[in-house]
């Protein structure tokens, strides 16, 4: 890994991070009225695995995707638009938070119905397969998704027909506000796939290089069809479940977790790295990231808002009464 490498891995973290405490800050003026699930203190597994994905690759996620989207590429202002409602949001301002979209950048889906991507991942890695594509789908999902059944029906499947699929699950101990503990016997997520011949690792989600070559491995191993592989990522939500909050009143020692997981803050552990990789200073580069979000957002902001008379396009539905409308 070169000083361009770390850079770039970095730089991925604090726009997520850049982005997610404007969101914050928008949600806590009652700016943005969308339910909003942040992922500060996850950035390095979005960021990490990522980073071993090619352009025709595809992710999907779910309520808490903003990191997904914009470590495959999504774009910054199309973001703030579709939190806003914005008809130039990622989604047409119809999705909000939880239905980003970026078809140019393999974002194919995120959906707050827990682990409803699941199996979509699973189709799109079958397409690529029955097409001889050499694409990877990947599935992220949270601690609480491996408790719907068809997690482990879509691992059974993948495994059986060796789809092109990585499943990557950001443990983050939470599932709301029930600690793992509260749901679980055991703390051995990484080996949910393992009935089911899916092979599992457990990795330090807080590091963006260990991310990286987990996931750069399960990568090649999918493309090259030996089939899928599963990943849990160890990591922590700074907020709380939904909003700016950090919820220090909910789980089982919220407080104590918290500040034993800030101190490995994905982020800043890596600004040490980069300064023995000869990168100085990175004050300037971070105020040119925030002068970039900034202007995102300024131009999101006159993005246009939606007309009521459109509200039925690109409905779905057999009811000629409602189209007609
Ligand atoms: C099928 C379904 N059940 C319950 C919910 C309510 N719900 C929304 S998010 C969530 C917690 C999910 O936890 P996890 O998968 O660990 O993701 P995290 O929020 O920690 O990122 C729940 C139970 C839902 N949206 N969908
Ligand atoms: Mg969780």
């Amino acid at each position: 890994m070169n000083r361009d490498w770390w850079l770039a891995r970095w730089r991925t973290m604090f726009v997520i991070r850049t982005v997610e405490e404007t969101i914050a800050r928008m949600v806590s003026s009652g700016e943005v009225v969308s339910p909003c699930h942040l992922c500060i203190g996850q950035e390095a597994v979005a960021a990490g695995v990522c980073a071993a994905l090619s352009d025709g690759d595809s992710v999907w996620g779910g309520h808490r995707s903003h990191g997904h989207y914009l470590a495959k590429g999504g774009s910054i202002e199309a973001l703030f638009a579709e939190v806003l409602g914005r008809t130039t949001g990622c989604s047409g301002g119809r999705g909000g938070s939880m239905h980003l979209l970026d078809l140019d950048h393999g974002v194919l889906g995120t959906v707050p119905i827990v682990a409803a991507t699941v199996p979509l991942a699973a189709g799109a890695a079958l397409a690529y397969k029955m097409r001889g594509e050499a694409r990877v789908a990947v599935s992220f999902f949270g601690d609480g998704a491996v408790e719907e059944g068809h997690v482990h029906e879509t691992l059974n499947l993948a495994a059986l027909y060796r789809l092109p699929i990585v499943f990557v699950c950001e443990n983050n101990l939470y599932s709301s506000h029930l600690h793992w503990t509260e749901r679980r016997r055991a703390d051995n997520l990484s080996q949910a796939g393992a009935f089911h011949s899916v092979p599992g690792v457990s990795v330090d989600g807080n590091d963006v290089e260990a991310v990286y070559n987990a996931a750069a491995e399960a990568v090649e191993r999918a493309r090259s069809g030996d089939g899928p592989a599963l990943i849990e990522c160890r990591t922590f939500r700074w907020r709380g479940h939904v909003g700016s909050s950090f919820d220090l009143d909910v789980g089982l020692n919220r407080q104590g977790e918290l500040a034993d997981w800030l101190l490995k803050d994905p982020i800043s552990r890596y600004e040490e790295r980069l300064g023995e990789l000869g990168c100085s200073s990175l004050a300037a580069t971070k105020e040119i990231i925030r002068r970039e979000v900034c202007d995102a957002l300024d131009a999101a902001r006159l993005g246009p808002e939606p007309r009521p008379e459109r509200v039925f396009e690109s409905v779905w539905t057999s009811n000629e009464a409602a189209c007609a409308r």
